[in-house]
Parts: C-alpha cells; sequence; structure tokens
C-alpha cells in the first residue's frame, strides 16, 4: 500500500497500541527543527565547494585536516547551542509507552539522548567523542563549546595527547565500516521488531537504509515520516508526508499516547 498521509491512518495509530516491539531509525530530518542542517546542505561558506560526501572521507582529512576538523567544529557549535525538538521528545515518550523501544540513529548528535531516549544506537558514531587518528586515543575537547567558527574558518585538528598526530571527529565516514556492535545491535532490531519507523532520512546511505528492509522482510510494518519522497516510499507501509516535530506527536496523540508534560501542574481537581 503505498499511500501518504497528512493525518494518521486509524489502521497505523491501532498498530502502534498494539506494537510489542518498535524500531525508530532516523536521520538528519529529526534534528532539522532543532536548527540542525541536514547532511546535504550542511555545507556553507568555505565548504559549500566540496560535495558532503567528499568531505565526510578519510582521503579529505588527510588531505585538508583543517578544512575538515574545522566542518565538524561548526557542527559541534551547532548542536550544543542546539535544544531536541518535539520529534526528539515524541521518540522518548514512546519509549515510556511501548514494551521494547530502540532508537536507531544515523545521527552524530546526541538531541536524542537529550530528549530522554534512552537506548541510542549511533551507526555513524558522534560528533562528542573525538579521537586519535592513528592510535585511536579517545581524547577530550580543548574547549566546551568552540567559538562559533565563521563561515567556512580553517581550524587545525589538536594533536593526540598520546602520540601526537592529528585528532579526527569520532564519526564513521564514507569508505569506513560501521561499528560492529552498532550495526548487530541495529539489525537485530530491525528483524526482530513489528514496526519500524523510518524518520527524516533520504534513505541513500548504505547499509544504514538497509534497515527499513530487514524490518519489511520479517513482516513489520514499516512507516516513514518525511515532507519529500525517498527511495523507501515504494516500500513503506505508510508514509507520512510531513515534518517529523509535527508529525510524531500526532502520531503518539492518535494512539493515546499522549503524556501529560511532566513540567505541567496539575490543578487540584486534576484538570491539567
Ligand atoms: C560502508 C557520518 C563498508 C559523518 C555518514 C552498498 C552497501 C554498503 C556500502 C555502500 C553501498 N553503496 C555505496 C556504499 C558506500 C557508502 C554509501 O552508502 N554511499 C551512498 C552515498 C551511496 N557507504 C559507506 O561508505 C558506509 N560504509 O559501507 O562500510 C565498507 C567498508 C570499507 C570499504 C567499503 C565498504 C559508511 C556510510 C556512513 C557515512 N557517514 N555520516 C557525518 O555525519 O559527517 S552518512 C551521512 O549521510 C549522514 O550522517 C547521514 O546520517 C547519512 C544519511 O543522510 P540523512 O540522515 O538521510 O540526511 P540527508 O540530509 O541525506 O536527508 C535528510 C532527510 O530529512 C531528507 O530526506 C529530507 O527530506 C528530510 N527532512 C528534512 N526536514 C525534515 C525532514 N524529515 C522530517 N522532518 C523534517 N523537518
Ligand atoms: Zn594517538
Amino acid at each position: 500500500m503505498k499511500n501518504t498521509h497528512h493525518d494518521i491512518p486509524p489502521p497505523l495509530a491501532q498498530a502502534l497500541r498494539q506494537a510489542q516491539r518498535v524500531v525508530v531509525f532516523t536521520g538528519a530530518g529529526v534534528s532539522a527543527e532543532s536548527g540542525i542542517a541536514t547532511f546535504r546542505d550542511a555545507l556553507t561558506g568555505l565548504w559549500s565547494r566540496f560535495d558532503a560526501q567528499a568531505l565526510a572521507t578519510p582521503e579529505a582529512f588527510d588531505e585538508h585536516p583543517d578544512v575538515v576538523w574545522g566542518w565538524y567544529e561548526w557542527r559541534r557549535a551547532q548542536v550544543l547551542r542546539a535544544t531536541p525538538n518535539a520529534a526528539h521528545r515524541a521518540i522518548a515518550q514512546l519509549g515510556r509507552h511501548v514494551p521494547e523501544l530502540a532508537v536507531i540513529t544515523q545521527n552524530v548528535d546526541d538531541l536524542h539522548e537529550r530528549a530522554g531516549s534512552l537506548l541510542v544506537t549511533h551507526l555513524h558514531g558522534s560528533l562528542h567523542a573525538p579521537r586519535c587518528s592513528r592510535c585511536g586515543a579517545a581524547q577530550a575537547f580543548a574547549t566546551e563549546i568552540p567559538a562559533e567558527p565563521d563561515e567556512g574558518r580553517r581550524i587545525a585538528p589538536p594533536a593526540c595527547t598520546d602520540c601526537g598526530a592529528p585528532v579526527r571527529p569520532g564519526v564513521v565516514w564514507f569508505g569506513e565500516s560501521l561499528p560492529a556492535p552498532a550495526w548487530r545491535t541495529a539489525t537485530l532490531a530491525a528483524q526482530e521488531c513489528d514496526l519500524l519507523f523510518s524518520i527524516g532520512t533520504s534513505s541513500m546511505v548504505y547499509p544504514a537504509a538497509e534497515l527499513p528492509r530487514l524490518a519489511l522482510a520479517r513482516g513489520a510494518t514499516v512507516v516513514q515520516v518525511n515532507p519529500a519522497a525517498t527511495p523507501l516510499d515504494v516500500l513503506a507501509h505508510h508514509n507520512l508526508r510531513g515534518a517529523a516535530a509535527d508529525v510524531m506527536p500526532r502520531l503518539l496523540a492518535s494512539a493515546g499516547f499522549g503524556d501529560t508534560d511532566p513540567g505541567l501542574a496539575l490543578t487540584p481537581d486534576g484538570e491539567v
């Protein structure tokens, strides 16, 4: 069934109410409403001369370490200034309503964790885990929040405290393998779930884009949330055409999972 909806179809609300094992698989689009540039538009200024795919590679780091490190420091500054949006919060809330929820993200930000999601698997690493490009030693950032690197400023990467080699971002670049434990967790979750949401991803990067197909092959219901069409459209049972921060709260409400916001004081007669 290849339908696209603005509203939540009743069969989907029902499937969510009855789901036992749910996977939420996210891409850059889930952080878009937190002001984090999505992957394909994360290139501004100096970096606009590079294609993201060309910049997120070991070769680019070897050739232009200061351009690549500057790009990641600009992105890290964005993330540190950002706050989780309603989509991240709805996904954390979902974890309080279904028996098992696995959050599998391609994103390198920590907004799922900051929204309260507990089990978050990072397939492509994290902006917050720099490591030595030679000996692999974990490194700490010299400054908590990098001075806002202006558009395209080159920043020389720091030297490893153990061996002096350049420190690199703790992310998985194109041509690099995904962390085996994360990939194993993700494939097991996709193969065992009864409902998988693919939220805010262009579904073009492999092997991550394989996950919804693994879930489908095991008979799971696959739902996509994206304002635009992606290669997953033809396979998904439901295509919810819209922004994640708009769709996700409506999805939970449709299943009766709307939490009273813990921050709201109840009036004496229980009215919110
Ligand atoms: C690997 C970290 C084995 C860095 C990233 C087949 C099989 C296996 C590999 C390949 C294959 N074919 C090709 C490959 C190679 C390659 C690949 O997939 N290339 C693609 C381009 C074809 N894959 C790899 O290299 C992977 N490694 O295969 O290892 C191996 C080992 C050695 C030698 C050979 C093979 C590694 C891939 C990981 C690369 N690193 N990120 C960083 O972040 O800088 S991937 C990068 O793209 C991002 O991290 C992101 O996670 C990923 C996908 O991007 P999206 O998240 O989808 O973001 P995007 O901007 O594309 O789209 C945003 C979406 O959101 C859009 O659809 C938009 O409509 C939507 N949206 C916008 N606003 C909203 C919204 N949605 C909802 N709400 C909104 N408000
Ligand atoms: Zn080192």
